[in-house]
Parts: structure tokens; sequence; C-alpha cells
């Protein structure tokens, strides 16, 4: 193992709740049907793709104008969430892990799907934690698209085969399969039994073990 790339939301940082509170603003105000497990579905996702699901789930249709704007407003309500994040959105123990993995020479990546990534990891001082950084600036093609990490190997300057990926997603499992990577399903989203590694936390992993592997 060469290098680790983690996704953002739900792997580094709690956002996925903050996602599912703007979500679930936006769904109230038009008197949508929003819930956790469709919020799950949502995990990886692009923005546009998202609003997708959840019109599908409620069987409407809408010109891509009005959804434009919609999407727009969700990203709104999600940026005044993300105003008063701090240190306690760091999920359990992302931190000393990664450190840990860089102890061991692990070269660290991010690749995460959000526009707004750069900005959460600005806000809470862990932008140095990474060497090379892919956001959803940087794609033509979401997950299970396989090129977001490819995309992060090539940064690091590291073969896929010695690339790890941590990932929450269903859709993120499957791009670290796609781009012959070794693929940790982290959290408590269920389609994850695909991933080479199935975690809860990362007290579960040995960083040393891992990094060996
Ligand atoms: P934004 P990740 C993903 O980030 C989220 O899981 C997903 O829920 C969100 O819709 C997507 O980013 C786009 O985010 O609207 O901020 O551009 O999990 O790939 O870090
Ligand atoms: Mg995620």
């Amino acid at each position: 193992m060469k290098a680790a790339i983690f996704d953002l939301d739900g792997v580094v940082v709690y956002t996925d709740a903050y996602h599912y509170r703007a979500w679930k603003q936006l769904a109230d105000e038009q008197g949508w049907a929003f819930d956790e497990s469709l919020n799950d579905n949502l995990r990886g996702v692009s923005r546009m793709a998202s609003l997708q699901i959840i019109l599908d789930h409620n069987g409407i249709d809408l010109p891509e104008k009005d959804k434009e704007r919609l999407a727009t407003e969700k990203n709104e309500y999600y940026k005044t969430l993300l105003q008063s994040i701090d240190e306690s959105a760091l999920v359990d123990g992302a931190v000393p892990f990664i450190r840990a993995l860089k102890e061991q020479g692990l070269l660290i990546g991010l690749g995460s799907s959000s526009r707004n990534a750069q900005m959460v990891i600005d806000k809470l001082g862990i932008a140095t934690l990474f060497d090379a950084v892919v956001t959803g600036h940087d794609i033509s093609r979401s997950k299970p698209d396989p090129q977001i990490f490819l995309m992060g190997a090539e940064k690091l300057g590291v073969a896929p085969a010695d690339c790890a990926v941590f990932e929450d997603a269903a859709s993120g499992v499957e791009a670290a399969l796609a781009g012959g990577m070794t693929a940790v399903g982290f959290g408590p989203s269920e389609g994850l039994d695909g991933a080479h590694v199935r975690i809860r936390a990362y007290s579960e992993l040995d960083p040393a073990t891992f990094a060996a592997r």
C-alpha cells in the first residue's frame, strides 16, 4: 500500500448529516417525502443526481430550470449549516488514523464528489493532511465511475493497485473497485459488503497492519 484516498462526507467529516438536514428542509418546503433511508441513496452522489433521486421517489417531473433552482436552494441551506461547523463534526478517530497512516509512509488523498469539499477542509483546518485533493469541481463523471479516485492516484503519483479508498457510499465502493483499488467500506450504510474491508469505526483497524497490506 502506497496511498490512501479518503472520501469526505461521512468518512472524515459528518457532513452527511448536514446534507440530510439541507435536503430535508427543501423537501419539507416542497411537500416531498424524504427520510434517512432515502438519504443513504444520496451518499457520494452529485447534487443534481441527488435531486433527481428525490424527485423520482416522489414521482415528480420538473423542467431543468426548476431543478437547477431547487438544487441551488439546497446548496444555500447546506452552506448556511456549514457556517457553524467545528471540530465536533470530525468523524471519530479519522484525523489520528490519517496521521498514523502518514507516519507509516503512506500518501493521503481526498476524493469527494462535493463541490464544497475544499471549503469544509479549510474551515476545519485539516487541508494540510492531504497530499492531493480531487473534488466535484474536477470530475466529469460521478461515482460509481472511478474517475475521481483515478485522478487522485495520478495526482499522488501512485498506481491504482497500490491505493486504498475509504468510502461510506455504495457508489464510492463500486468506484474504488472499478478503479482496481482496495476498497474500505466505512460506516453505517448498507450495500458496502462488496468492499475488501468493512469497518464501522477507525478503531477496528490497526494503521501499521493496514499499511503493510
Ligand atoms: P455538493 P462525498 C458527496 O460527498 C455527498 O456524499 C453527497 O451527499 C453530495 O450530494 C455530494 O457530495 C455533492 O455535494 O452538493 O456539496 O457538491 O461523500 O463524495 O464526500
Ligand atoms: Mg461520502
